[in-house]
């Protein structure tokens, strides 16, 4: 049964990729598309775009049925897995999704199945995307569900096979049929629901973290303040059965966090203080960094700071969204000195230094990513004075003699 459906897959990122891969090992025969030619080159010469536990085995086992392509190819079902960012103005940008569907238009069949995985603001795939079927296909019978998934960047193919799913049609058949591709690799259960509360559900999880985070961060400038270790505090009160505080840090990057909770501020501004509060709160993090490292450099001339972890967390390579690049840009406005060290990025918008070059005459090292490479750091042989430590990480008993300021920790104001 299977092996008779064609999908084509459009877009190879995180998440379209792996579910390519995934399909094909479960026996769909998989066209995936990327409009990236380097990409496909790449992905043909079986070169992968980021790192992942576990890819190369996948890749293995699903090239048989693997094919790849610049532009989308006929086939039984499609799935959109584009990326949807904001704008300058934090608005929806949905300029690839309607792309993607445009592109699909162009060789879609009658009975065809149209999956969006792409997060997307509440009511996208009836309002805008269906119309754009409807449009160019008076006759044909369409089924349209949205799928998101909740894989999470560093785990992704175990979440994608493990997570429970929900899936949401714009009618029952469509629900079913999405159930049943996503069968072929889920473990977790999938439950079914319509196509705006499946939007809106994708939505309001990334949200939930995001506002719980931003709590934890204005809990440590106020620790900061009374003098308390915030991290201690978090601690104790996550034991109560009903409290479950996320952690302060630099600030909230990646694609996810940053972007999504837009989606639902731009359905009812008035309507969503809480949500947009947090996001100024979360983005406010990388000024109190740069308030932090002032203090232990604000004798020094021109000082030389160094940014340990750019990735947007610990030990990936992404570095969408990454407060590092924030702080960075900051710093260099005071007319400090940036050097910056990542274990993991190979490209990145300013040069990466080895870790002896990047901490050698540094004035203050900033921890910004909790990499575990930096736990096996000697910041002493490397004679480290200043330390600010944004995620509570390095071992403080390892760090005598070195100035050390922890975000939310004691006495740093
Ligand atoms: N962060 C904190 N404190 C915390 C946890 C995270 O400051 O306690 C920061 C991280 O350092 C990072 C940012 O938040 O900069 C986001 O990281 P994350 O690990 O919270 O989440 P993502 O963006 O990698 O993945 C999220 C996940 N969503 C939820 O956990 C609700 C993942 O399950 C989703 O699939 C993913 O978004 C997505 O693609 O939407």
């Amino acid at each position: 049964m299977r092996k008779n459906k064609t999908i084509c897959v459009l877009g190879l990122g995180y998440i379209g990729l792996p579910t390519a891969l995934f399909l094909a090992k479960a026996g769909y025969k998989v066209i995936g598309v990327d409009s990236n030619k380097n990409k496909i080159d790449d992905l043909i010469k079986r070169k992968f775009p980021f790192q992942e536990a576990g890819f190369p085995k996948l890749f293995k086992e699903a090239i048989k049925n693997l094919s790849f392509s610049l532009v989308p190819e006929k086939a039984d079902v499609f799935i959109i897995s584009v990326p949807t960012p904001i704008t300058k103005n934090r608005k929806p940008d949905l300029r690839f999704v309607k792309q993607a569907a445009e592109d699909i238009n162009k060789i879609l069949n009658d009975k065809n199945l149209i999956i969006i995985e792409s997060t997307i603001p509440p009511g996208t795939a009836k309002e805008i995307v269906l119309p754009i079927f409807k449009k160019r296909h008076k006759n044909y019978r369409i089924y349209l569900s949205h799928a998101p998934e909740r894989a999470i960047p560093g785990k992704t193919l175990k979440e994608m096979v493990e997570d429970d799913r929900v899936i949401g049609g714009i009618d029952k058949k469509s629900s079913n049929l999405t159930k049943e591709i996503y069968s072929s690799f889920v473990k977790g259960k999938i439950y079914l629901t319509d196509t705006t509360t499946a939007e809106f559900v994708k939505i309001i999880e990334n949200t939930y973290r995001d506002v719980n985070i931003a709590f934890a961060n204005e809990l440590a400038k106020l620790c900061d303040k009374i003098k308390i270790n915030v991290w201690e505090a978090i601690k104790l009160a996550n034991l109560h059965p009903r409290v479950n505080i996320n952690l302060p840090g630099p600030g909230v990057g990646g694609h996810c966090l940053a972007i999504d909770p837009w989606f639902l501020v731009r359905k009812d501004d008035n309507g969503t203080q809480a949500i947009k509060l947090a996001r100024t709160i979360n983005d406010s993090m990388p000024d109190y960094v740069i308030n932090l490292i002032s203090k232990t450099v604000k004798n020094i001339k021109k000082p030389t700071i160094t940014i340990l972890g750019a990735a947007y967390k610990a030990n990936i390579d992404d570095w969408r969204e990454t407060p590092a690049l924030k702080i960075i840009k900051l710093a260099k406005k005071k007319g400090w000195q940036v050097k910056i060290h990542d274990p993991y990025i190979k490209n990145f918008p300013y040069k990466l230094l080895n870790i002896k070059e990047a901490l050698k005459n540094s004035d203050c090292a900033v921890l910004v990513t909790n990499h575990d490479f930096y736990k096996e750091v000697d910041f002493k042989k490397y004679a480290v004075k200043n330390i600010v430590d944004t995620r509570n990480f390095l071992d403080k008993n390892k760090l005598e003699d070195i100035n050390l300021i922890v975000l939310g920790g004691k006495n740093n104001i």
